[in-house]
């Protein structure tokens, strides 16, 4: 079967199955894992040590001959499946002809396109421009850059549970201590944290009074003058996938735009056709200043975008933004590939097919074990949060186990959440589903079997 750009499964010809033929690990990953622990630094943590030889689909195959469900897509990256026709193709073409020269140096139409398409999907229909960079804090760091540029005002406001990700300004966004700041600091001034809408956890609170209660905090307490930025993620990714409540985030963007705020959207994890949306903002009719995504934009290849209002991108003096590889042509051609790919095939309505197939399922999990606390989430962004039964308490151990238990079964899972506990799924769209059946029915196994040791 020839590969084209209408092929939702882009399986990369491997037989879309679950299938064991070791011990997870197997005997190979764990000699690979070994040369690892000599060669690596111990910083860089591995979840699961499946050392991967190809994938395609929905699955991965590991060098032992294992072909595990992939139920994470390296984190919201192969949003378009690994190795997608597309993206090889245009990667193939474009390594073959030149593989760097520099945008800053002498520029190519790769670039150009790509900021185009930036500035087509995402929302408004205002003038725009976008930038390239290589990873997602990088994206973050620049759009800090522009929002002060533009604003001239110094102040940054974030929200509880927020990741935006490793480099010393965005360690200091960042919510979480472990791992991600422990030892790490001092980290840089002028960042402001206000509560976030955690629905779950905010005691019937509204979205609307959540925003209330965090805007009356900028106000008295940083200024809202002071402000340059307000960065939000719209569905929260290492938070929790937390969602927040009706109205919060445009309750937000509202306040940003009343005080002359730059109000960003960090759609790093949740955008390019994650959520059944090609942005999470569009869900609540949110037009975000500036916008943020790295991850799903080029299946896979390093490539991060700051896109927004012509006025604000426009600011910074020209050579105040760049960096040596930022939009590299290999990386555009990639995701050109896969904003083709989005578009025809419908890849919003395969987002929302895996919500279709897995939230019914969750919920009747919900009833069987009532340490599932919360289900949320939008297409293929879902998570569930674990809480001690007849409590709201953390159950952290419980998502180890499960973890554990979905791994060594051959489903790659995720936890996630400021405390642990939360359990996400971030399938790529292209994963069949009859193995996404399949990696809910191991889940629910997982319950069985934590529920009886
Ligand atoms: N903003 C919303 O989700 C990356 C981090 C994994 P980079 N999230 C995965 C880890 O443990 O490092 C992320 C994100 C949001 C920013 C980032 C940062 O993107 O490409 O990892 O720098």
């Amino acid at each position: 079967m020839s590969a084209t750009s209408t092929d939702t499964q882009a399986t990369n010809g491997i037989p879309q199955e679950r299938r064991l033929v070791t011990t997870i690990p197997g005997p190979l990953s764990t000699a690979l894992q070994a040369r690892k622990t000599e060669a690596v630094s111990n910083g860089i943590g591995v979840m699961l040590p499946v050392y991967i030889a190809k994938a395609g689909g929905g699955v991965l195959v590991d060098v032992d001959g294992n072909s595990l469900i992939d139920m994470g897509s390296g984190i919201a990256v192969t949003t378009v499946g690994n190795a997608n026709p597309d993206v090889v193709e245009g990667v193939a073409r474009q390594v073959a002809d030149f593989t760097h020269t520099c945008f800053m140096v002498t520029p190519y139409s790769g670039y150009v396109e790509v900021c185009e398409a930036l500035n087509r999907l995402t929302p408004g229909d205002h003038a725009k421009r976008s930038a390239l960079f290589n990873s997602g804090a990088e994206a973050v760091e620049n759009a800090v850059k522009i929002a002060r540029a533009y604003t001239k005002r110094p102040a940054v406001v974030v929200v509880e549970h927020g990741y935006h990700g490793r480099t010393n300004l965005t360690m200091a966004l960042t919510a979480k201590n472990m791992p991600y700041k422990q030892s790490f600091g001092p980290f840089a001034p002028e960042v402001y944290r206000v509560p976030m809408s955690y629905p779950y956890r905010d005691r019937g609170l509204s979205g609307k009074e959540m925003a209330a209660i965090a805007t009356t905090r900028i106000e008295k307490e940083v200024g809202a003058s002071n402000v340059a930025a307000i960065i939000i993620e719209p569905i929260q990714g290492e938070g929790g996938f937390i969602v927040p409540g009706e109205g919060y985030f445009s309750a937000m963007a509202a306040f940003a735009k009343d005080n002359g705020i730059v109000f960003v959207a960090d759609e790093i994890q949740s955008g390019f056709c994650r959520t059944g949306d090609w942005f999470a903002s569009e869900f609540e009719q949110v037009v975000p200043d500036l916008i943020t995504t790295a991850k799903g934009i080029a299946g896979g290849m390093p490539l991060a975008a700051v896109t927004g209002r012509a006025e604000i991108m426009d600011a910074v003096h020209a050579g105040g933004l760049g960096g040596t590889y930022g939009g590299n042509p290999v990386a555009c051609a990639a995701a050109l590939g896969a904003i083709r790919w989005m578009e025809n095939a419908d890849a919003n309505q395969l987002a929302r097919d895996i919500e279709a197939v897995m939230v019914p399922r969750l919920r009747a999990m919900a009833q069987e074990f009532p340490s599932i606390g919360d289900i949320r989430g939008r297409g293929a962004m879902i998570a569930i949060e674990l809480v001690r039964p007849g409590s709201m308490e953390p159950d952290a151990d419980l998502a180890g186990a499960l973890n554990r238990y979905c791994h060594a079964h051959g489903v790659i899972t995720l936890t996630t959440g400021t405390y642990g506990n939360v359990f996400r799924f971030l399938p790529p769209l292209t994963m069949p589903t009859h193995l996404l059946e399949e990696a809910l029915t191991i889940l629910e196994q997982a319950f069985e079997a934590v529920a009886a040791s």
